[in-house]
């Protein structure tokens, strides 16, 4: 008789340890005697992969019924964090996988050290694709996550002796990864190079000069409690083989033997710029590569089989969502596909790939913009050059109707003097435009994409980021899980975050607020721990833990905080302020630099010898610490984020188009102090002034002073800000050496490009405030209890359901608990 078929929410502690056993014989080839961690993080995952297929498949054949219409999320990065505590929480049976491995022996918080999370992506954008599959595969939107297995993904930082960053490269498939799953069924062909021809039948056809395989790798994305496992689907090149090699002669077969190194090369290595553009050739590679894979692979998901299909209903069972203009390529290759293969005329095909596309921005930054050389991109895409030159025309067209002036028109081309605007083309080839928090939904309106949208209104929208409270609350922060729990009588919270609310009539309680206070030292002492055993660095649990973690750029003016660090050390050695009633503080900071980006790889040498100097002089007696995480990762944020007492989002107004982060910090109770900046804005508004340390010029200020800027007056007539740049130039922090920094203190000085002095002298005066009220150590808690029950807004199933009504027109698969 059959073996009885195990359903997963029923499985029982025993039947799990039973399973796990199997997978370390069967999968590792080891008895439970011989294996060590590793080969129990191989076999759990396994175990838990297992229990979750069944819904997996399910979900995917509801998807494809094509009753409710699903989202292609097309995102060049996914920075997905550690995979197995959050398929252990969704696995629908966490407790009794924990109770299992324990009974096993384990210890499971060693097991899951064990992982290597896959760094697809650099920072924000590519957190926030990850946010947004979690969310959702809980909320049961049917949809298909689409991106890059990159083998390399963002370099791991090391920092060498002198404290300068070091990359070196991120093998994170180093012993492979029990999550991903190659799906030999799904492979695409992908063409590049050639010419474009005309037919017997005057039609124009793209014959590429060669062609690459596009092998999908499946990722199980397992929803919340809502009974669905979505599906990441990451490309991988491989080199197309389709010559006889044993005909060859010995030089053609190194040749051939090249090409398939270099067919691989695309998908090798993730680009670590994540705001600066880089017009490099290998990067539209990856761009179309990944484009066409996903469009081939939703084609035939939706019409299997079919070699005529009707692509008029195309938009009624799939919406694609282009996280910013890294995936644009694929409305050229829609276009391509209807036009060349399925024979439609340019009006239909245009109409269909309009109402398939809609294109989420996530910059402010006009360096950041994508825009393509077109000569370059006519050799590696002819055909497609050739249809964005007509959707161009046609742009400057319907902009003349609806009433644009020719100055107007010319600002809006898509394609002239030789360049494509990628932004430009996602706005007029898709139907919504959005921007990531609600001031930068109306900068973008204002400034950036002003010509569009005084065209075409409707076509904006916003939708504010968010951030999933599986992972960066019940995963990260435990303790304070359980508390909220507890307290609010049922874990509901954890899909329906705006239950924080139950939380705000708590703020008064003073042993609800001692409990939470506890849960606060108790995630430092952990956090300190950790460093010391990682880091080998020392910090007090008891010190105020003030935290700055981000990629580093001068936008995000890391060096204004680094200033105001120095500047407290210097009155603090010169008796200026005393050092018995000053605060204890450990300042955090944990940044990668892009390896070409000059100014920001020197400022974190800075910083690693600002803390050289500061954490060594005994005269501060170890009441001021600054330490520097090294490889900041998602790893390491779900450690310190639980652990923060302030949080710093300090960007130059109407730099940061969002942040998130700085939700991730409300939610875990910091108190952020920060400028009136992307999200930081509804922060404050949500939860309360008073609960948020506002300071720092707005977008109308710095607007009035750009142009007439004088940084070096702000230097001249502040004492402790030339104080603090002084010592950086005295060598105080170079053995002496007054040149290590010179471009640091010369650029702040004459440049000062996002006007970090401007903002010193109130920056210092917040810092002071801040101080005085963390002395009030109830009243501190108090606002981390506020700043907790009132950021329910920002869960990224919240964004989810925006993108739902606002963009997508679009609902969700009835849930399988
Ligand atoms: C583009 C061309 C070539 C190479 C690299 C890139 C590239 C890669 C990544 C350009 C930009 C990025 C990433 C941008 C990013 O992370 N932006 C952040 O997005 C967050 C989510 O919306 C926001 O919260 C942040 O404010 C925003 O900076």
């Amino acid at each position: 008789s059959q073996k009885e078929h195990i359903v997963s929410d029923e499985i029982t502690r025993e039947q799990l340890k039973d399973e796990i056993i199997a997978a370390l014989r069967h999968s590792r080839g080891v008895s439970l005697a011989e294996a060590n961690n590793e080969d129990m993080y191989v076999a759990v995952s396994t175990v838990v992969r297992n229990l979750l297929a069944d819904k997996w498949i399910e979900t995917r054949e509801d998807t494809l019924k094509g009753n409710t219409k699903a989202v292609g999320y097309l995102s060049a990065e996914y920075l997905l964090g550690t995979q197995l505590p959050n398929a252990i929480l969704n696995s629908g049976v966490p407790q009794k996988v924990e109770a299992a491995v324990k009974e096993l022996g384990f210890d499971l918080n060693a097991v899951e050290d064990v992982e290597v999370e896959p760094g697809l992506g650099n920072g924000g954008l590519g957190r926030l694709a990850a946010c947004f599959i979690d969310s959702l595969a809980t909320k049961a939107v049917p949809a298909i996550g689409y991106g890059i297995r990159y083998t390399y993904g963002i370099f791991r930082q090391e920092f060498d002796k002198d404290g300068n960053q070091v990359e070196r490269p991120d093998y994170w498939l180093y012993k492979g990864s029990p999550w991903e799953q190659a799906n030999y069924r799904r492979e695409q062909r992908v063409g590049m190079g050639g010419v474009v021809v005309t037919t017997k039948d005057g039609k124009r056809e793209w014959k590429p000069a060669w062609q690459f395989r596009a092998i999908p790798y499946d990722y199980m994305v397992p929803g919340y409690e809502s009974g669905r496992v979505g599906t990441l689907r990451l490309w991988s090149a491989k080199a197309v083989d389709e010559f006889d090699l044993l005909t060859f002669n010995r030089s053609q077969y190194e040749d051939a033997v090249k090409g398939q190194t270099w067919a691989e090369s695309i998908t090798k290595v993730l680009y670590p710029e994540d705001s600066t553009y880089v017009g490099k050739q290998l990067r539209l590679e990856q761009q179309y590569f990944f484009s066409a894979a996903s469009l081939a692979d939703a084609i035939s998901l939706f019409y299997p089989g079919e070699e005529h299909p009707d692509m008029t209903t195309f938009p009624d069972k799939i919406t694609f969502q282009l996280n910013d203009t890294h995936p644009v390529i694929a409305i050229a290759e829609l276009m391509r596909l209807l036009i060349d293969k399925y024979g439609y005329d340019w009006d239909t095909a245009f109409s269909i790939t309009q109402r398939t596309f809609n294109y989420t921005c996530h910059t402010l930054l006009p360096e950041a913009l994508e825009v393509w050389d077109a000569k370059l991109m006519g050799e590696l895409l002819p055909r497609h050059l050739e249809i964005i030159e007509q959707i161009s025309d046609w742009a400057a067209h319907d902009q003349a109707k609806h009433g644009a002036s020719p100055e107007a028109i010319e600002r809006m081309r898509i394609y002239s003097n030789g360049r494509v605007r990628m932004a430009y083309l996602a706005t007029m080839a898709g139907s919504h435009v959005n921007g990531v928090a609600e001031l930068h939904s109306q900068l973008l309106k204002d400034i950036t994409l002003k010509d569009f949208a005084d065209l075409y209104p409707s076509k904006f929208t916003n939708v504010t980021n968010g951030v999933t409270p599986r992972r960066f609350m019940r995963l990260a922060n435990p303790r304070l899980s359980e508390l909220v729990t507890k307290t609010l009588g049922s874990e509901e919270w954890l899909n329906d975050l705006e239950q924080l609310k139950g939380l705000e009539k708590y703020a008064d309680d003073p042993q609800f607020l001692k409990k939470f206070a506890e849960v606060k030292h108790q995630n430092k002492v952990d956090f300190a721990d950790w460093l010391k055993r990682t880091q080998g660095v020392e910090i007090d649990p008891n010190s105020m833990f003030d935290t700055m973690i981000k990629r580093l750029h001068e936008y995000k003016r890391q060096s204004m905080k680094l200033l105001q660090v120095i500047a407290l050390y210097n009155q603090l050695k010169s008796g200026q302020r005393d050092i018995n009633t000053f605060q204890a503080r450990t300042v955090i900071f944990g940044a990668k630099a892009a390896p070409g980006y000059a100014m920001a790889k020197l400022t974190i040498r800075l910083i690693n010898n600002v803390a050289r100097v500061v954490n060594n002089d005994p005269a501060l007696q170890g009441k001021l610490r600054v330490v520097f995480i090294e490889n900041y990762n998602v790893t390491s944020a779900q450690r310190i984020i639980p652990a923060t007492d302030l949080d710093e989002q300090i960007s130059l107004a109407g730099k940061e188009a969002s942040g998130t982060s700085n939700m991730k910090f409300a939610i875990n109770g910091a108190v952020t102090v920060g400028t009136l900046d992307g999200a930081n804005v509804e922060i404050r508004e949500r939860v309360g002034a008073e609960n948020f340390f506002l300071f720092g010029m707005k977008v109308e200020d710095v607007e009035k002073l750009d142009g007439n800027y004088n940084p070096r007056s702000y230097y001249e007539s502040d004492p402790d800000l030339k104080g603090a740049i002084d010592a950086i130039a005295s060598g105080m922090f170079s053995y002496g050496d007054p040149n290590t920094y010179k471009e640091f203190t010369e650029n702040l000085i004459n440049k000062d490009p996002f006007m970090a002095l401007a903002d010193f002298r109130e920056y210092m005066d917040i810092q002071d405030k801040i101080e005085a009220a963390y002395q009030d150590k109830q009243a501190w808690t108090r606002m981390g209890v506020l700043n907790t029950a009132n950021s329910g807004f920002f869960t990224s199933d919240r964004s989810i359901q925006d993108y739902l009504d606002r963009v997508w027109m679009t609902g969700s698969l009835p849930q399988h608990k």
